[in-house]
């Protein structure tokens, strides 16, 4: 199962429990509270990834390392004093939450050192329970959490308290050893406790870039050799890393020191993990309870339809292979997260407001501009009221009288002198048409000065400038299109929209998810304007495109 299907089955099973509500009997209040349970589960689905170990092995730096960031403070005496989880955020953003208080503490990302480091906050006498991270990293999108600890065994007794308490949370673990003198008494009776509990255990032989190949062999057999006598059988798989050069090289870019440190191939084990195990049993566990839940509504024939559905996900699932050899979710396209809305909207936008501010101080102080208003019949219908908008009582006199004196005089004319079928076409000539209304003129003119610059910097760098789009909205993306001459290009920009597109739509998913579970502050910000943004890429600006798509398509067809 990968990652879309992954998620697709959870939207399914979001459908499912939103149909099951309606077939609870209005008065069962302890059903409703039930299926409301089934929701946040679903919307819930969050995974810890702890990270644990001794003090100095190198646990922050290896969170450092996959998450491509040197944020969370690193240092050679024992450092980290809180409990410190990472999640998807689509900007950096640390939340503090305390024990015994309700409120949470917002606070920048550099402030980190003072609150979760021993120096700032030695042993924790803060008090912080958590600090929550959100980074926009994509290995979190899918709503994994890494979770930090403080490092085992060092004398500073209250960190290894609170890591110890914090161990049931784990739904699996990182254990981070370090070449220098690997596994230590407390990693020891930390494995034979991890054994014990059947959660998921991945080894990392952490400074590797410290130690001779011959060194490195040694070790390795070593630690091999003593987990084999702990884990028997299920002896966990062991990585032998350097999150230094990792974190180093994907900061620079170095591609060959990036394979060497060992970082991609555990990256790539750890994602398989989340995606064939744990996603797979979380949703079987889902499906076991709504079925249940099904069984036990009252009018249980109502719920049939359902039950059967649960059943086909279900058995999908049994049947769905492992997926082999998953790598990080490569992104083909860069710079996808927080992308802002459509430029050539916001171009057309800020010309068109600009000349509108003009226009309606223009109109009620020059005949001249009267006079051409009265002859070319206006604006349109839209701009008429977006007109009214924003101008004055006696702007909208100065304008319209004239126009309407004309009206008028032609319509005196036609009705004394006119044949049955000049009168036809001549009331066709009444309306402005796009290139009568100054607003509309002024707006074409602005979307093709937008779409020209596009279309230039795609030409010269195509490859930079499609990674520096933001979110097209259709309208203007078929525009775009129908203009870029190179044949690559086009289907470029296809894939790019497609992948914006689909996570968009993935954000909508996971918003409503989110809202019908009430659980609405789980949401990312991406989640949360998800409905604004997926109208805008659909629709555009509603100054801008205010009436079809594609633009020939507004020109009226001439009268007969
Ligand atoms: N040479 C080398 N040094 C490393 C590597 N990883 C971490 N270090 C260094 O080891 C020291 C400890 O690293 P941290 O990441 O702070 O270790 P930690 O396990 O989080 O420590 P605590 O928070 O105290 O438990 C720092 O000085 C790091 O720069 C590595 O791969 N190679
Ligand atoms: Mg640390
Ligand atoms: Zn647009
Ligand atoms: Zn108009």
């Amino acid at each position: 199962m990968d990652l879309r299907q992954y998620e697709k089955n959870k939207f399914t099973m979001a459908e499912i429990l939103r149909s099951a509500s309606t077939c609870i009997p209005e008065q069962s209040e302890e059903l409703r509270a039930r299926l409301q349970d089934l929701f946040a589960r679903l919307a819930e689905d969050r995974f810890n990834l702890v990270v644990v170990g001794r003090f100095s092995r190198g646990k922050t730096s290896l969170m450092n390392a996959i998450l491509a960031t040197d944020r969370l403070p690193t240092g050679i005496v024992p450092l980290t004093s809180v409990i410190t989880s990472v999640g998807y955020g689509s900007k950096e953003r640390v939340l503090l939450k305390y024990e015994n208080r309700i409120l949470n503490n917002e606070i920048p990302i550099e402030a980190l050192p003072q609150h979760i480091t021993q120096q700032g906050n030695p042993g924790n006498i803060q008090r912080i329970k958590t600090a929550e991270i959100q980074l926009p990293a994509e290995i979190l999108r899918k709503g994994f959490y890494f979770v930090d600890t403080p490092g085992l065994g060092s004398v500073i007794v209250e960190n290894t308290l609170t890591t110890e308490a914090f161990l049931p949370e784990a739904d699996a673990f990182i254990l981070v050893t370090s070449y220098e003198s690997p596994l230590s008494e407390e990693e020891l009776r930390f494995f034979k406790a991890g054994a014990a509990s059947g959660k998921r255990i991945f080894v990392v032989l952490n400074k590797q870039d410290m130690v001779s190949p011959e060194q490195r062999e040694a070790a390795f057999s070593f630690v091999r050799e003593h987990l084999r006598m702990i884990f028997g059988h299920a002896t966990p798989s062991i990585f032998s890393l350097s999150s230094k050069n990792g974190l180093k090289a994907k900061l620079s870019g170095d591609q060959g020191l990036l394979k060497s440190s060992g970082i991609p191939s555990f990256e790539k084990q750890l994602l398989s993990f989340l995606l064939n195990e744990k996603s797979s049993e979380f949703l079987l566990r889902m499906c076991d309870r709504t079925r249940q839940f099904l069984l036990e509504l009252p009018h249980a024939k109502e719920a049939e339809g359902l039950i059967a559905r649960i059943d086909a996900l279900n058995q999908q699932l049994d049947r769905s292979t492992p997926t082999e050899a998953v790598s990080m979710p490569t992104v083909a396209f860069r710079n996808l997260h927080r992308l802002p809305s459509c430029e050539i909207c916001a171009h057309a936008a800020e010309k068109l407001w600009k000349f509108q501010c003009a226009y309606q101080y223009e109109i009620g102080i020059s005949p001249k501009e009267q006079q051409r208003f009265a002859e070319h019949g206006g604006l349109c219908p839209f701009h008429t009221w977006q007109f009214e908008s924003i101008s004055s009582p006696y702007g909208i006199c100065a304008g319209h009288a004239p126009l309407l004196d004309r009206l008028a005089g032609a319509l005196r004319n036609s009705a004394s002198s006119l044949s049955r079928e000049q009168i036809n076409a001549q009331l066709q000539t009444f309306f402005p048409d796009e290139d009568d209304c100054v607003f509309c003129s002024v707006r074409n003119n602005a979307e093709q000065e937008a779409i020209d610059a596009a279309t230039k910097r795609l030409e010269q760098d195509p490859t930079r400038a499609v990674d520096a789009l933001s979110a097209i909205c259709f309208p203007h993306f078929v525009m775009l299109v129908s203009v870029v001459p190179d044949d690559d290009l086009a289907r470029k920009l296809l894939q790019r929209q497609a992948t914006v597109v689909e996570r968009y739509a993935d954000d909508m998913k996971r918003f409503a998810i989110k809202h019908a579970a009430i659980r609405r502050h789980l949401a990312s910000e991406e989640e949360t304007n998800a409905a604004e943004r997926g109208l805008l890429l659909i629709a555009g600006l509603r100054q801008v495109n205010f009436v079809s798509p594609v633009r020939g398509v507004k020109k009226k067809s001439a009268p007969p």
